[in-house]
């Protein structure tokens, strides 16, 4: 989809979903503060949690305002419309007035962040999405359209040089037991150690209801969201189901959004990962599902493909290589392979999509972030 139909389409109000799959070769008062507890050793300060009270203005927009304090790291405000009816962000503005998501600030999120796109039932802004951005102390305000409500999840505290992030993974089916995932696990988890990030894995929790076998990538889905909709409140939740249905098979793992909820239950609080799509008969490959849980992940904390499929759509993070169309497509097919994009970002984690198997059976890997990226991480409200 081009720039000029993205605008098109935000001015009709006819949002569109980001698309974070990843395929095989997306007068205001603050009341309701809520503080989930996470049993950890060291000294942690989890993020809290709030519900803004909204006013409706008279341009029609639901106006809201928060208060970033001195020492805010950053936040993730959502919108939710629990009929999965179109919701979105209109405005965004610092207590600087700049605001944020107008195509006319610099920087700006102006449909880089998925809540100024908008979504079915949920859209979100993550500050910050890149160095550009800061938490900044002071009153921010809103405007979105309709919604049942909006929340928003504060980090407060020292500025991070190094975070650790708790992971809940769970598995469904029959095929494969919460063991086989171990190897998977322990490869992602030395991918973000690589990167400065500790994760906090807790034990595999198996889900045995056979309806969660094989669900839709479609977080709106009954049955999906019923299944996302029991991750954890301090995680950030891994569900490794035995397969999608439909037309999602085949799909090695998907994101609830750019970035997903945190902290909150409900239908986008995890990510999705195929165990049949990374298996030869019952062998599971570990590097590969390693990979895919791991970058899966990194949307959830915000960070987009580097290099979009197309090649004419990058990230906005300006230490990531990009690798375009006009000068890499080397085979004309208008689709940009981690191949063709060595050395432009084809081995981050974040490139839209994998090595070919005889590249991987080489001992290609996606592993890496760049400096950047791992700052969105560290920043993430769910991180400490
Ligand atoms: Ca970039
Ligand atoms: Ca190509």
């Amino acid at each position: 989809m081009n720039k000029l139909l993205y605008t098109i389409l935000i001015s009709l109000f006819s949002l569109t979903i980001i698309s974070c799959s990843k395929k095989s070769g997306s007068s205001t008062t603050t009341t309701d503060t809520t503080e989930p507890v996470i049993s950890e050793v060291t000294a942690v300060i989890a993020p809290t949690i709030s519900e803004i009270t909204q006013t409706i203005g008279n341009d029609g927009y639901y106006n809201g305002s928060f208060v970033v304090p001195n020492d805010g790291i950053s936040y993730l405000l959502s919108t939710f419309l629990d009929d999965n009816s179109l919701v979105g962000f209109y405005s965004l503005t610092d207590p600087d007035g700049i605001n944020i998501l107008s195509s006319s600030s610099t920087p700006n999120l102006y449909y880089t962040a998925s809540g100024s796109y908008g979504a079915y039932g949920y859209a979100n802004v993550l500050v910050p999405q890149s160095p550009s951005f800061s938490a900044k102390a002071g009153t921010w305000t809103f405007k979105n359209y309709a919604n049942d409500r909006v929340n928003l999840t504060l980090r407060s505290g020292t500025a991070p040089t190094s975070a650790t992030i708790v992971v809940q993974p769970y598995i469904t089916g029959t095929t494969w037991v919460a063991g086989d995932l171990s190897a998977a696990l322990s490869v992602m988890s030395s991918i973000y150690s690589a990167n400065g990030i500790t994760l906090s894995i807790n034990s595999t929790i198996t889900i045995s209801d056979s309806q969660y076998a094989a669900v839709s990538g479609t977080f709106t889905n009954t049955t999906t969201s019923a299944l996302v909709s029991q991750g954890s409140i301090t995680a950030v939740n891994l569900f490794f189901i035995e397969d999608y249905y439909g037309s999602w098979s085949g799909v090695l793992g998907n994101a609830a959004g750019i970035p997903g909820s945190m902290g909150i239950a409900n239908a986008w609080n995890g990510v999705l990962n195929s165990l049949t799509a990374h298996a030869s008969g019952t062998t599971l490959d570990a590097q590969l599902l390693g990979e895919t849980a791991a970058h899966e992940m990194g949307h959830h904390l915000g960070l987009f493909h580097t290099t979009e499929q197309g090649g004419t759509e990058f990230d906005i993070i300006s230490d990531t290589a990009e690798c375009p169309k006009s000068s890499r497509d080397n085979n004309s097919n208008g689709k940009m392979s981690a191949e063709e994009c060595e050395g432009y970002g084809g081995e981050n984690l974040m490139f839209w999509t994998t090595w070919s198997s005889s590249s991987r059976s080489e001992g290609n890997k996606q592993e890496t972030l760049s400096s950047y990226q791992q700052q969105v991480l560290k920043y993430s409200p769910i991180a400490k």
